[in-house]
């Protein structure tokens, strides 16, 4: 397959300055007219016009209104004989397609009877010919035509101005709708939508005072759980007038819920189709990181409308422009929706674990690449956390090294220069840096803009001097990046270090001084060297040094604290995301000795008491909230123990990570029975921060207590964790007692899993969970694998459905390396199989599940030579996906 180079951009031969599309709809044969004016690019030598085109079938193409000769160059349509000279000329080109048999949701497709779009990336050449690439921008006029009592609802982008019924056609009555998007856009954004939906409605007037309507449309029986994702839809719209001075600049906003989409939602120009895995929640059904993620998913689709819709990306390569800035809005809108500092706390903890276990591994990884990737071959592998997680803090350092408000300054001028156009991460950064200047971001643009460039997580090493005589405190730094594919030399990068002291002895925060000048008691130091050193003077006692705070740069930090440093910090850090950090490391740190300890002393407890009496005073803290503690209390996770290690035995991290979550069950059990009996009874259910935290904590407690009555034998936790499961008021408390049981593999749990079954086996994502919650269980002796292929057996599963595909086999093989890597390697045969068979129905989501085995080098024999004899057997099918070819071919080289 083709690799697609950045450097090799140029711009289209042609524009296309308007589209006029009709479409028949008919699940097995929907016909679509593309009416089209262009005109020749004169900036771009002449050339013939190339229409990408894929899975059509061609029945006319018309040059002005005359039929003309064309030819076909693999999927592209060709067209030499055009007029010359600049003067726009009408293209009409007709072709059918096929949507009932579309299991590839690229393109046009049905689901659940309705007809749906999915265009982004290149989905739209699926469904007539097209320049399909984001900087080819045009108005949109779309009419719909199609069957009315099977379609009763048409709708498309932008505002609807005809709809009537039409002559019945043989099948009965048909009617029409007709749509034009006010906005030139590119093809990615189009969408439409037909069938039997029922919307909630909601008037708006914008703080400008223009009038606007809110609607989510769902299936008939799903109204009652739109609430939640309307709410978070006006405060969105809110949000980016309030924040960043952005209005709503269409008279109407659509969301619209589908259960079959490959990824959570997308952004389609004022008609937003989402998995309804993101809209549908009520008390009943949804748990409240449920609750929370439907909340930044609308607002992520939501602030797309200016960062991606209005000013897009000139090419692909730029995604992170899109994605990055978009992921960083929906972070600061969950946090500005914070009423306490401590859940701001909370939601950027959150944020940074999601960086730190997926993006920092696939940084490690064969599918390394920049955030401005430099070659692709399939663009579907390249919405990755990378482009999305990383692409946020590069944009959060920019915030960072330009402040709050020196960022919104930035903002306005790049609307100011580029709206309505498809430009590039470069336009970005040299706007906020324009707007900024003096700023360190305007000082040391081109090399902050190596963030762009550069693969690869650095590593950030420090090491302390304090000179008690002198009362200086010297911290000395050196930055290094290791490696990837590709890259094998990197530059040394902008790195902002946010900073602070605390006493070893006091534990208060120390005030800083540098150059004899007070600068209070966090400072931000900018790396920009490979070795640097920053000396704080009057330092009275020697500090504990509080290194990147709220996690300033995503990096690794190696310093080498003692086990008394971490406890002090741990116990007194004024940033609340060291002191969470001091918590992990030192779980982290027993983690790894207990690893690297003989196999003979597994007996061994790896906690020491210092860790547990420290955990206990978390847990019993009079003032900390509780999401926090249940974060705290969390162990790092097997996936991000094992990024530490060079050679990953995972049955070993598991069988360590479960002794230790038994020493806390066990140690703590008389402090986990209290939290469970403070933080139980929440009354009334609200989904908002600190309620969800309280259901958190007292979900985790019974977690533990149920899993330390498995040590014990005793029968009373479980009992009453059997009872909470039956009469929670809500699926947060009922999941959590659920989760209880199964994981702690009670025998209780087989007749709590059929209740639950039997309760919601008409809620699609309810029983995603059920499935899910079975495929990631905690392994204990293999059991898993078994389950997981009597789950495949299930009347409920189905494999073309992708929520139901990744709530059995992405839980198995990405979410449970326990049950995943086993000796036998009847794991990596399971995903092989699958991945194969997946890539038949959906190449895009097979290539996801592909991703499993990225990490196969690092594993021990006998795991690694199975795993590399798995991907293997992928790799030597000659009929692949160019999604799938690309990652088992990286995985392998
Ligand atoms: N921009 C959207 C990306 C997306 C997508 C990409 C490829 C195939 C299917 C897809 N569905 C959505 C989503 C977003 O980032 O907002
Ligand atoms: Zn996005």
């Amino acid at each position: 397959a083709a690799v697609i180079h950045r450097g090799d951009y140029s711009a289209p031969a042609f524009w296309i300055d308007t589209v006029d599309l009709s479409f028949d709809l008919d699940p097995s044969k929907t016909r679509v007219l593309n009416k089209m004016t262009l005109r020749r690019n004169p900036d771009v030598q002449a050339q013939p016009l190339r229409l990408d085109g894929e899975e059509l079938n061609l029945a006319r193409v018309l040059v002005n209104g005359q039929g003309t000769s064309f030819k076909m160059d693999g999927n592209q349509l060709v067209l030499e004989n055009l007029p010359e000279g600049n003067e726009p000329f009408a293209l009409e080109i007709f072709t059918t397609c096929v949507p009932v048999k579309n299991t590839k949701l690229m393109g046009l497709y049905v689901s659940n009877d309705s007809f749906f779009t999915q265009c982004e990336a290149e989905g739209f050449r699926r469904i007539t010919y097209f320049l399909d690439r984001p900087d080819v921008m045009a108005m949109y006029t779309v009419t719909l035509r199609a069957d009315k009592a099977k379609y009763p609802v048409l709708l498309s982008n932008g505002n609807l101005v005809d709809s009537g019924d039409l002559e019945d056609g043989p099948n009965g009555a048909r009617h029409f709708a007709k749509w034009v998007d006010p906005h030139k856009k590119p093809s990615y954004l189009f969408a439409l939508v037909a069938g039997q939906l029922v919307a909630r409605e909601q008037r708006i007037t914008s703080r400008a005072g223009k009038d606007h309507l809110l609607q989510v449309f769902v299936r008939p029986g799903d109204l009652d759980k739109t609430e939640h994702a309307m709410n978070s839809l006006m405060a969105s719209v809110a949000w980016d007038e309030a924040r960043f001075g952005l209005p709503l600049d269409l008279e109407r906003f659509m969301i619209v819920a589908t259960s079959d989409f490959n990824m959570g939602a997308m952004e389609n120009k004022g008609l937003n189709i989402f998995n309804t895995k993101y809209v549908l929640a009520n008390q009943a059904t949804a748990t409240d990181v449920d609750y929370a993620n439907i909340e930044s998913v609308v607002g992520h689709e939501y602030f797309h409308n200016w960062t991606g819709n209005r000013i897009t990306c000139r090419d692909w390569f730029q995604l992170s422009l899109k994605e990055g800035l978009t992921v960083f809005r929906d972070q600061e809108f969950s946090q500005d929706l914070c009423a306490e500092p401590s859940a701001r706390a909370v939601k950027r903890i959150e944020d940074v674990r999601v960086l730190r276990t997926a993006q920092f591994p696939e940084d490690a990884g064969p599918m390394a690449h920049p955030v401005r990737p430099d070659s692709y071959i399939e663009i579907n592998n390249f919405y990755t956390v990378t482009i999305y997680e990383k692409g946020a803090e590069v944009v959060r350092m920019m915030q960072t090294l330009t402040s709050r408000k020196g960022f919104e300054r930035g903002m306005k001028l790049y609307f100011e220069r580029f709206d309505g156009q498809a430009v590039t991460c470069d336009d970005f950064a040299q706007s906020i840096a324009d707007a900024n200047p003096g700023s360190p971001l305007a000082n040391l643009l081109p090399q902050f803009k190596r963030w762009y460039s550069q693969a690869g997580t650095p590593r950030v090493a420090a090491r302390a001097e304090y000179d008690a005589a002198a009362q200086t405190y010297t911290l000395h730094f050196n930055q290094s990046c290791p490696a990837t594919p590709g890259q094998p030399v990197k530059e040394p990068l902008v790195i902002p270090v946010s900073l602070g002291l605390v006493g070893a002895a006091s534990g208060a925060a120390l005030p800083l001084t540098l150059d004899g000048q007070a600068v209070g008691d966090s400072h931000l130091f900018v790396l920009t060297e490979t070795s640097q050193s920053i000396t704080f003077q009057n330092v009275v006692e020697e500090p504990v040094p509080s290194i990147l705070r709220g996690f300033s740069a995503p990096v690794v930090l190696d310093f080498d604290y003692t086990d008394a440093q971490l406890l002090a910090l741990l116990a007194n850090d004024p940033d609340p995301f060291n002191r969470w950090e001091a918590g992990q490391r030192l779980a982290l740190r027993s983690a790894i000795n207990s690893i690297a300890a003989p196999a003979d002393s597994t007996g061994a407890k790896p906690l020491n008491d210092a860790y547990v009496d420290a955990m206990r005073a978390v847990l019993r803290h009079p003032t900390l909230d509780a999401a926090f503690k249940e974060l705290v209390l969390t162990l790092p996770s097997e996936t991000y123990i094992a990024e530490q290690l060079d050679m990953v035995d995972p049955q070993r991290i598991h069988a360590v990570r479960e002794t230790m979550r038994m020493q806390l069950a066990t140690a703590l059990h008389a402090d986990w029975e209290w939290a469970f009996t403070v933080h139980e009874n929440n009354g009334g259910y609200r989904p908002d921060p600190v309620s969800s935290g309280r259901r958190a904590l007292a979900g985790m407690a019974l977690n533990f207590l149920c899993l330390a009555a498995t040590h014990s034998g005793d029968e009373i936790w479980p009992g009453k964790t059997l009872q909470r499961f039956k009469d929670a008021g809500n699926m947060t408390d009922r999941f959590n007692a659920l989760q209880a049981l199964v994981n702690c593999g009670h025998a209780l749990a087989a007749n709590a899993l059929a209740r639950f079954h039997a309760l919601f086996k008409d809620e699609a994502l309810v029983l995603d969970k059920w499935f899910a919650l079975q495929a990631g269980t905690s392994d204990r002796g293999g059991q898993v694998l078994p389950a997981v292929r009597q789950l495949l057996a299930h009347p409920d599963f189905n494999l073309k459905n992708p929520n139901r595909a990744r709530s059995v086999i992405f839980s198995f093989c990405n979410a449970n390396p326990g049950g995943f890597h086993r000796a036998d390697a009847a794991g990596y045969v399971f995903w092989a199989d699958r991945v194969i068979e997946l890539d038949a129905i959906n190449p895009q989501v097979a290539a996801r599940l592909a991703r499993a085995l990225d990490r196969w080098k690092k594993l021990a024999e006998p795991y690694r030579s199975a795993a590399r004899e798995a991907l293997a057997r992928v790799a030597a099918k000659s009929d692949l996906s160019n999604d799938v070819r690309e990652v088992v071919d990286r995985a392998l080289a």
